[in-house]
């Protein structure tokens, strides 16, 4: 199956500039691509992955991909998609940004022993424009009539525009004529709000070389979930590709779960799993789908895909551990991570009477409830359920020294860690 096909047969395409020339010119050689990003944050969130993994699957159907990290652009910001002039942020941000891109890039796709994105940063370029080439060289071949018409700007009009914002377009357009010329770069990949910037870009590059240019532009659909909310948050959070700010165990969670309507959407989309297995995996859903297969196999894959084995096991683990509760197993490490959202309570290392513990702690409002609690069995600790309402809990019973699992009933967690 060709690239575009396989495309297709995933909902990946949502426009192409010349489709029956991007395949006939795929299928014949191997080609240049790119995509690019902006720095206007310090990570990227689920949302970026997608067209960079088109880039993935374009390379592994042995094409080459190129990665622009945006240092001249996002000291700008794209207008694209948004109803408000953004703040500019200071260069020292926009180089931070840069680098913690390009950082977070190559550590999910250019692992040890796989072919390599080549990443360049456009600042390399653009900031060597001096006003007078800008005007002379490059604004001389754009049409203001045809900037204003485009989306990005049509939508702003009423709202107004910065003259700055409104350049961006000419901006991504010097990068595509810039690939184009000296890299040999051929195509430009992008979200759907990506249009209308790819096409002012190619228009560029056949004004400057000429009608026969061969050069071409595809966008992606905007992900979407059967249930109308929107993709890509949990409780209303972004899911960060940065472990820092979106732990490896909740990214894992929030792979696991997904709706049974939407994961062979999102298999298509987010792994590398062929077509035959995906059908598979899809039916499996259809006629088990309590076992939550597809969800499972979602977010292994997902998970190593961005976090790497290590961080895929850890998170399994802590799953594992918090749904049957035999938390004993888990290391420090785990429970720093699988804990980090949840309750937390403190606790001196003094020798103490569980109950009236349960209380000192914050965990349960009163003694007579907490002795309820505990002589009805529905405390553990550690994983060790304790029934017995005179029990002693002591240091000893910490795991590391340090921390207390407790739970209580079925799904309430709490971390108790000890202060001395
Ligand atoms: C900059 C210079 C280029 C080509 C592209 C750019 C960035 C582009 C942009 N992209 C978004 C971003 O940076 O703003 N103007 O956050 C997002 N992309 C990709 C994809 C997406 C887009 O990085 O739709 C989602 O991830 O295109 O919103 O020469």
């Amino acid at each position: 199956m060709s690239i575009i096909k396989d495309l297709e047969w995933r909902g990946a395409i949502n426009q192409q500039t010349d489709a029956e020339g991007l395949e006939k010119l795929t299928e014949k050689k191997s080609i240049k691509l790119y995509c690019g990003v902006d720095p206007t944050g310090d990570s990227m969130h689920i949302g970026h992955l997608i067209p960079f993994m088109i880039l993935k699957r374009f390379q592994l159907a042995g094409h080459q991909p190129i990665v622009v990290i945006g240092g001249a652009t996002g000291s700008i910001g794209d207008p694209s998609g948004r109803s408000s002039e953004r703040t500019l942020q200071t260069m020292d941000v926009v180089k931070e940004n840069a680098r913690k891109l390009t950082h977070q890039m190559t550590s999910i796709f250019n692992k040890e022993g796989e072919h390599q994105f080549e990443i360049v940063n456009n600042y390399e370029w653009l900031s060597e424009l001096s006003l007078l080439d800008f005007l002379r060289d490059y604004g001389k071949h754009f049409n203001v009539n045809v900037m204003l018409a485009k989306d990005i700007v049509a939508s702003r009009l009423d709202t107004g525009i910065s003259f700055t914002e409104f350049t961006y377009q000419i901006l991504q357009s010097i990068d595509f004529h810039y690939l184009y010329k000296n890299m040999d770069v051929q195509l430009q990949v992008g979200g759907a709000d990506q249009w209308g910037n790819i096409t002012a870009g190619l228009d560029f590059i056949r004004r400057m070389e000429g009608p026969e240019a061969e050069a071409y532009g595809l966008t992606i659909p905007l992900m979407t979930k059967a249930d109308g909310s929107k993709f890509g948050k949990s409780a209303g959070n972004a899911i960060w590709l940065d472990p820092e700010q979106t732990t490896p165990y909740e990214f894992y969670q929030f792979w696991i779960n997904q709706q049974d309507d939407d994961v062979v959407k999102f298999l298509k989309y987010f792994t590398f799993l062929d077509r035959e297995e995906i059908i598979a995996i899809g039916k499996e859903v259809e006629e088990n789908p309590h076992l939550r297969a597809g969800q499972k196999r979602l977010a292994e894959e997902i998970t190593r895909f961005v976090h790497g084995e290590e961080a895929l096991q850890d998170a399994q683990q802590i799953s594992e551990a918090l749904f049957t509760g035999d938390v004993s197993q888990l290391s420090m490490r785990q429970i720093e991570q699988g804990f980090q959202n949840m309750p937390q309570f403190k606790a001196s290392s003094k020798p103490a009477n569980l109950p009236i513990w349960l209380v000192d702690t914050g965990i349960v409002d009163s003694r007579r409830q907490a002795r309820e609690f505990v002589s009805n069995g529905a405390i553990s600790i550690n994983g060790h359920k304790i029934s017995d309402i005179d029990y002693e809990i002591t240091k000893e019973d910490a795991i590391g020294d340090k921390y207390f699992i407790v739970r209580r009933g079925k799904k309430n967690y709490y971390l108790v860690t000890l202060t001395d």
